[in-house]
């Protein structure tokens, strides 16, 4: 056990050196809460995101040893980004707001890298070969339960992981490993108490009394995930928000740090304000372009002109209807002929 303690503390030396805030590891099965995820998807509250109610995925989920045999840890590690810099409902004609998240170099791309090396590192140092699989977002694992476990940190209302004193503008990440390191205590404390700040500034009402979301109603869902119109309902609710939403975090107690923020993710490559114009007068290799490397392409060209749409139909500007005219003429799918029509009527009336 010595040698494995020691293993663990220098795992942890090197993983805070390669910019992971937090560190903590536990057991690997059961999968904690995973009754309330199986709860969330039978509800259908996954909306559109099917691969997450896939059986097999789902029994991935329940068990990471269906991912890698004789997995026994799951190392649980959080890497903060930088925090949204205009204030909450700031708009700017024209321009569509980007969640904070989305605004630097995607970071499944740059935590992967990262993830890499730790793996490579617990190989070198272990005394036996040892397996991990690694994932930032894309594994069919439950990041915030271990999380919690893992005594990284706890999950608040607005389903977000909360770490105290960094906040919850942070990225989860896992390794799951058949060393079998020594675990970590997990986290009990209630970070929420009777605060309710979330769900008063949730503009779509969506998070639920048992810390889940509904995700068909959720900003973040419509403009990033969904693949469809946005239902006439929610298009208003979206306000200026182009790609994401940060809403439920920015009024959280815990992320008003006062001092100085830094991310080992880098400078953000993208304002957080995008010019939604311009972007209505790229073409799709322009946005391929401009937008490489980021988050923002996850959209894709239909769900990124969908979205400027509908921020364009809320903030009501007439000097946007002739490019929302343009397109409605020029675009054959009905998603986009939808969300340009209805942006027409919102400035102009029913004349669309
Ligand atoms: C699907 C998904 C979404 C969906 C659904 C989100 C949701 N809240 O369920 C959508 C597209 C809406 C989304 C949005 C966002 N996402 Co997202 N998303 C995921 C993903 C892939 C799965 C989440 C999931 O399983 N949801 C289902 C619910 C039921 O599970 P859960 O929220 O994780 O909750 C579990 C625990 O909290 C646990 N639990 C712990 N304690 C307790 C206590 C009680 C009483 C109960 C009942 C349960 C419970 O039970 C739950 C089930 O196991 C994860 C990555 C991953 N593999 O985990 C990223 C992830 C959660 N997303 C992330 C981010 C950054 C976002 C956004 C902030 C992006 C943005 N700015 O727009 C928003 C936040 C919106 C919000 N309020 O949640 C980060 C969150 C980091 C953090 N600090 O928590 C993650 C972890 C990705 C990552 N690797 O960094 N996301
Ligand atoms: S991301 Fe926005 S829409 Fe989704 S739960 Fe948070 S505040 Fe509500
Ligand atoms: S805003 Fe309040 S209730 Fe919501 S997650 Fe933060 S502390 Fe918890």
């Amino acid at each position: 056990m010595g040698a494995l303690s020691q293993l663990k503390d220098a795992f942890k030396a090197k993983a805070q050196q390669v910019g992971f805030t937090q560190v903590g590891i536990t057991e690997a099965f059961p999968a904690p809460h995973i009754d309330a995820f199986q709860h969330w998807v039978e509800q259908e509250r996954h909306a559109g995101m099917a691969y997450l109610a896939r059986p097999d995925t789902l029994a991935k989920r329940a068990d990471p040893r269906l991912i890698l045999a004789d997995c026994q840890r799951v190392i649980c590690l959080a890497m903060p980004y930088l925090p949204p810099q205009a204030p909450l409902g700031e708009t700017r004609s024209g321009y569509g707001r980007v969640s904070a998240y989305a605004l630097t170099v995607d970071y499944h791309l740059t935590i992967e890298e990262k993830l890499n090396e730790l793996a490579l590192f617990l190989n070198a140092n272990a005394p036996k070969a040892v397996a991990v699989r690694s994932y930032v977002d894309t594994g069919p694992v439950l990041e915030r339960a271990f999380a919690e476990q893992a005594g990284v940190g706890m999950p608040g209302k607005n389903t977000n992981l909360i770490i105290p004193g960094v906040g919850s503008y942070v990225f989860l990440a896992v390794m799951l490993t058949d060393l079998p390191l020594l675990v970590d205590p997990p986290f009990t404390r209630d970070l929420c108490g009777s605060c309710q700040r979330c769900i008063e500034a949730c503009p779509t009402g969506c998070i639920l009394p048992d810390r889940t979301i509904d995700a068909a109603r959720c900003i973040s869902y419509l403009t990033i995930e969904n693949k469809s119109s946005i239902p006439d309902e929610l298009k208003p609710k979206v306000g200026s928000w182009f790609f994401g939403c940060d809403a439920c975090q920015m009024v959280c107690p815990h992320n008003a740090r006062p001092g100085e923020h830094t991310s080992p993710l880098g400078d953000p490559s993208l304002p957080e304000f995008v010019n939604l114009y311009e972007l209505l007068a790229w073409d799709e290799f322009t946005i391929t372009t401009r937008f490489a490397d980021t988050a923002l392409l996850r959209a894709k060209r239909r769900g990124l002109l969908r979205n400027a749409a509908v921020v364009l139909g809320n903030q009501g500007d007439t000097n946007a209807l002739p490019l929302l005219r343009r397109h409605l003429a020029e675009e054959n799918d009905p998603v986009l002929q939808d969300a340009f029509a209805w942006a027409i009527r919102q400035i102009n009336g029913e004349d669309a």
